[in-house]
């Protein structure tokens, strides 16, 4: 695709990968293309050092994103994970739900570590996390059971519902305490009622509330602005944005295992609806994946293993959520999933990931197909019902046991792990353009 920022472009684009024809490409999307945790911090890092904007376009501080710089880790929640890149300009877009609190504390520990955070531009229509949200969040779950989804509580799910509602609370709302007062009272006569008479909690004042919001406005107004303008001028100039999904395609709440979902759109369009780039201007997007995979909260997966092997994984692959600190639930990897992935997402290429934690078992099984009551499903079922009873058609790859975390080249990786990626790539139906075998920048396989 030809975007218009190649075509309108006064200087060429920088370099951030090449498609068959060897152009550069200015706009690209990064997603989960499993359950979440699959690096996407990791790849948007290595991505960042060569791009001018990273933009968030969804969720908010459920994200859990690792990076590791020299040695050094840093975990990010609500940031782009492109704040770690000196010169680029990160981005929190429309598409966000923004905790005020969380977002300077988190810039706080970074200018601590001596990260410059100067640039972070805000759209003013983000939506913000309010206390009452939190709350909700947390009581609304708690009050589920057994019917919980597992969130990780940080109000993300209701301050959605109030986006949608059209009683959210914008970051512009800020700069006008009229306004804002009017929305607190507006959202909060709905939630009280909810609180105090289901919830059995005490009501919440509109003007703690609005004391809350207002104590930050005057700190984060330089930063706010018509991001949605300011990319596609970027754009225009030919300078190249990289658009880092949070959580992932089987969380999409329209894609996802719904309900067992997020609340945003994780799927590559989110991109565009969350930040304000149209998608004609999008070159590249690329599905990061685990060479297994895990889930963290409540919902089917089917390769899931709730086994010694499932804890050996857990273990060595060191999966704990960033956020919560919850364990990870762990399973082989699932072909049918990436397949779906490519689709919805219209991926480019994949990233794999974690394949060094792999090494030293004998066999590796994959998921290449459904059976559902006797019935073999070789693509994702539509029906819900069949998806939670789906026990995987597995295939067996042998394994390798050469430490593979010095690897920087793909002929040097082990034959039997060469062989596993190539498998991959066949039945994922997606080009796999690099390889993770290690949490630093460095410990990547690019494959030309
Ligand atoms: P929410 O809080 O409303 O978004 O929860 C709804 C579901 O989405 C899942 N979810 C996640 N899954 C994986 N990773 C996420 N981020 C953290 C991490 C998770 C953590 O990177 O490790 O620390 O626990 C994330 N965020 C949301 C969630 O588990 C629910 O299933
Ligand atoms: P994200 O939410 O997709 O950004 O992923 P997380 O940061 O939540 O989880 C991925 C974890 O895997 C982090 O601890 C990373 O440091 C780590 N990681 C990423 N790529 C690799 C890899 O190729 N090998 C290993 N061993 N760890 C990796
Ligand atoms: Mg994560």
């Amino acid at each position: 695709m030809t975007s218009p920022a190649r075509r309108h472009a006064g200087t060429r684009p920088r370099r951030l990968g090449t498609d068959e024809s060897g152009d550069g490409m200015p706009a690209v999307v990064v997603v989960g293309a499993q359950w979440g945790d699959e690096g996407k911090g990791k790849a948007t890092d290595q991505l960042g050092s060569r791009v001018d904007y990273v933009v968030k376009f969804n969720g908010g501080n459920n994200a859990g994103h690792t990076v590791v710089v020299g040695g050094e880790k840093y975990a990010l929640h609500l940031l782009p994970s492109g704040i770690l890149s000196p010169g680029v300009v990160p981005v929190i877009g429309n598409g966000v739900v923004v905790d005020l609190a969380v977002l300077f504390q988190e810039l706080e520990a970074l200018i601590a570590r001596g990260v410059d955070v100067s640039r972070l531009r805000i759209s003013g229509n983000a939506h913000l996390i309010a206390p009452y949200n939190r709350t909700l969040d947390k009581v609304s779950e708690r009050f589920l059971g057994k019917r919980r989804i597992g969130t990780t509580g940080r109000g993300i799910g209701p301050t959605y519902a109030d986006k949608i509602n059209r009683v959210g609370v914008r970051v512009q709302d800020l700069f006008d305490e009229n306004i804002l007062r009017q929305k607190v009272e507006g959202a909060l006569d709905q939630k009280n009622h909810l609180l105090v008479k289901v919830y059995n909690r005490r009501a919440i004042t509109v003007d703690e509330t609005v004391d809350e919001l207002l104590g930050f406005a005057e700190r984060v107004r330089p930063m706010v602005g018509d991001t949605a303008l300011e990319l596609n001028k970027a754009l225009d100039a030919g300078r190249t944005v990289l658009f880092e999904g949070g959580q992932a395609t089987m969380l999409d709440v329209d894609h996802g295992t719904y309900p067992f979902v997020t609340s945003s759109n994780a799927t590559a369009g989110g991109a565009c609806t969350g930040s304000g780039v149209g998608p004609t201007r999008i070159d590249r997007v690329v599905g990061v994946i685990k060479a297994y995979t895990t889930r963290v909260g409540e919902g089917p997966f089917p390769t899931e293993l709730l086994d010694d092997m499932g804890e050996h994984l857990r273990a060595t692959g060191g999966e704990y959520g960033v956020t919560t600190g919850r364990p990870r639930r762990c399973g082989w990897y699932d072909a049918v999933i990436a397949r779906y992935s490519g689709r919805v997402n219209g991926l480019t290429d994949l990233v794999l990931t974690k394949l060094d934690v792999l090494t030293g078992l004998e066999k590796i099984p994959v998921c290449v197909a459904y059976d559902v009551d006797g019935v073999r499903h070789d693509e994702m079922p539509q029906d819900q019902s069949d998806f939670h009873h789906a026990t995987p058609v597995l295939e067996e790859l042998d394994g390798w046991t050469e430490d593979i975390s010095e690897c920087r080249t793909f002929e040097e990786l082990p034959k039997n792990a060469q062989r596993y990626v190539l498998t991959l790539e066949e039945m994922s139906g997606t080009r796999i353009s690099s390889v993770g075998v290690g949490p630093d920048r460095q410990a990547t396989i690019v494959r030309t």
